[in-house]
């Protein structure tokens, strides 16, 4: 019950970015989609159910990672993709190891 405004607010969230172009797209299979192009997370900040999956595409030059201090780490090669799997304690603050400048955010929701 608690947290049906959140589930209307995400659907309400992803429709609009749906409709904006897919930027925020979200799979049927749960996945989440994170562009890295020019040195940047894009979008830099997404929402999570756990149990989805954040799949981040490397259109740089140059490899990259999302790292979690004290955390989990993924290496995002340069014109790959990665993923990582959202579970209850992912909401966290993230980095590229390689260039500290570069952040994102995920916030895990039930
Ligand atoms: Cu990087």
């Amino acid at each position: 019950m608690i947290s049906d405004p959140i589930d209307r607010r995400r659907f309400l969230l992803t429709g609009i970015a749906l409709v904006a172009g897919g930027s925020l797209a979200r799979g049927h299979n749960g996945t989440i989609h994170v562009t890295i192009e020019n040195l940047a997370f894009a979008p830099a900040t997404v929402e999570a159910q756990i149990g989805e999956t954040i799949e981040w595409t490397n259109k740089d030059p140059f490899d990259h990672t999302a790292t979690v201090k004290g955390g989990w780490e993924a290496t995002i090669p340069a014109g790959h993709t990665a993923s990582h799997l959202v579970t209850v304690e992912d909401t966290v603050e993230y980095y590229c190891r390689f260039h500290p400048n570069m952040r994102g955010h995920i916030k895990a929701v039930p």
